[in-house]
């Protein structure tokens, strides 16, 4: 790519408030097959003047479009009163006041990048965060320009009788030709990013919901006909959503319809647009025979994060894209706090500290890292990263462990008082929390400033004679891109310290009264680079409990040995660091083993992690959704995170090795927690059942990983007696990942399951795409012909392409290079389509450095190849040029 074509970068420190207001918005959709006509008539005011000369020119977002006309306050505008630019639409020096009309016209049905307004299917839709609004109409696309939207649309009766938009339905009716129209209102001022439209022919669920203030709003849930039926679990989500947001955070619904549409075709899970929320089919449809027990969670938890951002995103928004986090951090920690009230607090919590750790500790890491409140970006798509998202809401949660859950509430309710209908900053949100609790968050604003994981070293010393403990914490943090030197962070760490009976002992800090009895839990507030904090009366050197339900998102080094680590796995009474610590006993012993083979030497599964892994399965004290994760071995990706240079291949022998070891030790012990945990009746999805569930599943998934002919009879059982995905799923597994004889033959029925059902067909497609079997690649490139595959299908592609590229770290990374050069090849293929797509997947080779030196320059060439092409999206320029740097 020239110099001069090289995408242009935005800064924060640029920002400027908008020149021009818009009061009030009206639009008018004219849907056709071939096009769509849009009419826009803005109400705008001047804010100031701008430059020397006095004027103010208007400039307009605008991209892809045809411009038909312009008529400023009734007047049409000669084509030389206005200048067109590939990215805007310049008016020079209008009005103080003036009423603008602006008609565009665009091909909906060309539109792949599912950006703006398209087609999924039969339907028209729209998808306008962050800046797809330029592509409706010429606008001032920013989220700080706020206005109420009137919406008339207009489209054939027979095909689209389905005509939705934000807000309040105000009128409709039938017009000349077959056509049809209905007029929305949405009187609360709104940013373009929030506007939706939808028109098709759509069946619905509806019921409604009473507010805490006694106030009916209609619930419509809207999908396909025939995928009707898959909506309850979705509405009951949604009414769950609203009670706990009454409930937990005193916040109440607006408006008197709340709507949500399922859609085929969609880049991310689902959007927030005000009152008409798009989602994902992946996100709102399912029924036994289609979606697993862990997808009625994600349901759950995504209809809570969109009915959330109502408050936390519309109701206060963002002033710019720099403050992104404002919203959806906040929102991820107020879903992630619903889903641990409705499913189980320490499930909750240990699955999203794994999603930290597997992608946000990695793109920290790496070359694309960026504090939460990023300081530049080139393509706003890019950010809406697992930084921006979980780290986040990480740092919000620090905050409510910090203020207490009151002082929090306290905080939160202040900063929606403060900014309702306002776009705001996280400055703002801070000061909020600030004046209402009286406490400085000075240092703490470093955790929305500086990227990179902190790393916290402890260390315990123990005073037999003083019975004092001295505990010494010390941070530090690694350089990342543009910050090489870090300030201390303000970092939380919730302490326990367990005798030799695991009991925590009371915590005295030295020169505390010890009237009153000290707790067994505190949290310490690290903020130099190193502190040492002292505790009175200990008589024996305890076992430290550090980090409790993860307090802060940082590497830890307890300095534990595996002596210690097993201790705690099996007795700390915080879930999470119970979990945490045989996590970090398996990594230890994998790593060991990973060590081993390196030198040639024979390998042995130690006989104590054995016997702790046992003791586990067989803790009935223990629940069994939190025993599934406690048994569940690291990821190879975890692996490939601790070693000095990535080496799949290695970490994929060596999980391996451990899973049959386990497997043929404790088979008898499997086999019987196998059937002691069946669940009885027919299926429905329930927390406690699906603990049950995975639990089992787990023991069955273990056992095929001796590769015997029994356990591949148990999992064709499993198979033809389940009565619902999830059993289903996990039975073919196994059995198709390891190669095992009845492989193909199940593949070929399991079709047949999924065959009715998109989201049930992407997980035949994605099992298939993440098997470790040597011919993973030509199967990939077989199941992309597949008559079912679209890569104009988001679905699809993260089924098929993302599967191998992403959960298949084996055969991707072959030492051939021949799985890179399939990425690169499809990624310039989704890149003229949609560029967010192929931006997402381009990302997979982003941290090549990390890896054997062989596999990272192969992956360096195809990053260069794809740098190389004449016409790259803005997306992926940024992903690929930040990688090579
Ligand atoms: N705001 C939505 C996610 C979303 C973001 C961008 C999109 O297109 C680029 C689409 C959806 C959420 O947080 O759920
Ligand atoms: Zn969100």
């Amino acid at each position: 790519m020239s110099d001069s074509a090289k995408p242009q970068t935005r800064y924060l420190k640029d920002y400027a408030p908008p020149p021009y207001a818009v009061s009030a918005i009206q639009l008018r959709f004219e849907l056709f097959e071939e096009s769509a006509r849009v009419t826009s008539t803005l109400e705008m005011q001047r804010q100031h003047r701008q430059d020397e000369a006095g004027q103010t020119p208007l400039m307009l977002d605008g991209h892809d479009m045809t411009l038909h006309s312009v008529t400023l306050d009734g007047q049409k505008l000669d084509t030389d009163a206005y200048i067109v630019e590939p990215e805007r639409l310049v008016i020079a020096n209008p009005p103080e006041r003036f009423t603008l009309e602006i008609v565009t016209s665009s091909k909906p049905q060309d539109n792949a990048s599912l950006e703006g307004l398209y087609r999924s299917g039969d339907m028209f839709c729209t998808q306008c965060e962050a800046e797809g609004f330029r592509k409706i109409t010429y606008y001032p696309d920013r989220p700080d320009v706020m206005a109420p939207y009137t919406v008339t649309i207009e489209a054939d009766k027979a095909r689209y009788p389905t005509l939705l938009s934000n807000g309040n339905r105000i009128d409709g009716g039938d017009l000349p030709d077959g056509r049809r129209f209905a007029v929305w209102q949405d009187p609360f001022p709104k940013p373009s990013y929030l506007f939706a439209l939808v028109a098709g022919n759509l069946g619905c669920l509806r019921d409604a919901f009473i507010t805490q203030s006694g106030r009916r709003v209609a619930l419509e849930l809207y999908a396909r006909e025939q995928d009707v039926a898959q909506c309850h679990h979705a509405m009951a989500a949604l009414k769950k959503s609203m009670r706990w947001d009454e409930e937990r955070f005193g916040r109440e619904y607006d408006l008197d319809v709340y709507m949500i549409v399922a859609v085929g075709d969609f880049n991310m899970g689902a959007m927030e647009n005000k009152g008409l929320n798009i989602f994902n089919t992946k996100y709102v449809l399912a029924n036994p025979d289609t979606a697993t027990d862990s997808e009625y969670e994600g349901i759950d938890s995504v209809i809570a994060h969109e009915y959330f951002h109502n408050w936390s995103g519309n109701r206060v928004t963002c002033r710019d894209w720099f403050q992104l986090s404002l919203k959806e951090g906040l929102t991820v920690f107020r879903d992630q706090e619903f889903s641990s009230d409705i499913v189980s607090g320490p499930v909750q919590r240990i699955n999203d500290v794994r999603v930290l750790r597997s992608h946000q500790f990695p793109e920290d890491a790496g070359p694309t890292a960026h504090p939460v409140q990023p300081d530049s970006y080139i393509e706003i798509n890019n950010f809406y990263t697992n930084t921006v998202y979980n780290k986040g809401a990480e740092v919000v949660r620090m905050l409510q462990t910090l203020l207490g859950r009151d002082g929090f509430r306290k905080g939160l309710d202040l900063y929606f008082e403060r900014h309702d209908g306002q776009a705001v900053t996280v400055e703002e949100f801070i000061s909020a929390m600030e004046a209402a609790n009286g406490r400085a968050l000075t240092q703490f604003r470093l955790w929305y400033v500086q990227a990179g994981t902190p790393q916290v070293r402890a260390a315990l010393s123990h005073d037999a004679a003083s019975q004092r403990l001295t505990l010494t914490l010390r941070q530090s943090c690694p350089a990342t891109p543009g910050q090489s030197f870090k300030q201390p962070f303000h970092i939380p760490i919730a302490t326990a310290l367990l005798d030799q009976q695991g009991q925590a002992i009371p915590l005295r800090l030295v020169g505390e009264s010890n009237a009153a009895p000290a707790p067994t839990e505190r949290v310490l507030e690290l903020r130099a680079t190193e502190e040492s904090f002292h505790f009175d009366g200990v008589a024996q050197m305890p076992t430290p409990s550090l980090l409790r339900g993860f307090s802060a998102p940082v590497k830890l080094d307890a300095q534990l040995d595996n002596a210690q680590l097993a201790f705690l796995w099996a007795h700390d009474s915080d879930p999470f660091n119970r979990w945490e610590s045989g996590q970090e006993y398996a990594t230890r012993v994998m790593l060991g083993l990973v060590a081993a083979r390196a030198r040639g030497d024979s390998l042995n599964l130690d006989e104590n992690f054995v016997d702790a892994f046992r003791a586990c399965l067989q803790d009935d004290a223990l629940d069994p959704a939190l025993r599934a994760l406690a048994l569940t071995l690291p990821s190879e990706g975890h692996l490939m995170e601790r070693m000095t240079l990535a080496d799949p291949q290695a970490a994929h022998a060596i999980r391996s090795f451990v899973r049959a070891q386990l497997s043929v030790r404790l088979e008898a012990e499997l086999l019987t927690a196998y059937h002691a945990f069946r669940v009885a009746g027919a299926y429905r999805y329930a927390p406690l059942d699906a603990g049950r569930r995975a639990l089992r599943n787990l023991c069955l998934d273990l056992l095929l990983a001796g590769q015997d002919s029994a356990a591949e009879t148990l999992a064709l059982n499993h198979y033809h007696n389940a009565d619902n995905m999830t059993d289903r799923l996990a039975a073919i597994t196994p059995i198709i990942h390891g190669g095992l004889p009845h492989s193909d033959k199940l593949i070929a029925d399991f079709y047949i399951h999924c065959a009715s059902s998109a989201n049930a067909l992407d997980k035949w497609f994605s099992i298939q795409a993440s098997a470790p079997l040597p011919d993973a690649l030509p199967r990939v490139r077989a199941l992309m012909t597949h008559q079912d595959f679209s890569l104009r299908n988001p679905n699809k592609v993260r089924a098929v392409i993302g599967a191998f590229c992403g959960g298949n770290p084996v055969r991707f990374h072959d030492a051939s290079g021949a799985g890179y050069a399939f990425l690169a090849e499809q990624v310039l293929a989704l890149d003229a389509a949609n560029p967010q797509a192929a931006a997402r997947m381009v990302a997979l080779m982003s941290r090549w450095r990390r890896f054997r030196r062989d596999l990272a320059e192969l992956m360096q060439k195809q990053l260069q190849r794809i740098l190389t092409q004449d016409k790259l999206s803005n997306d992926v320029y940024e992903i690929v040029s930040k990688s090579l740097n």
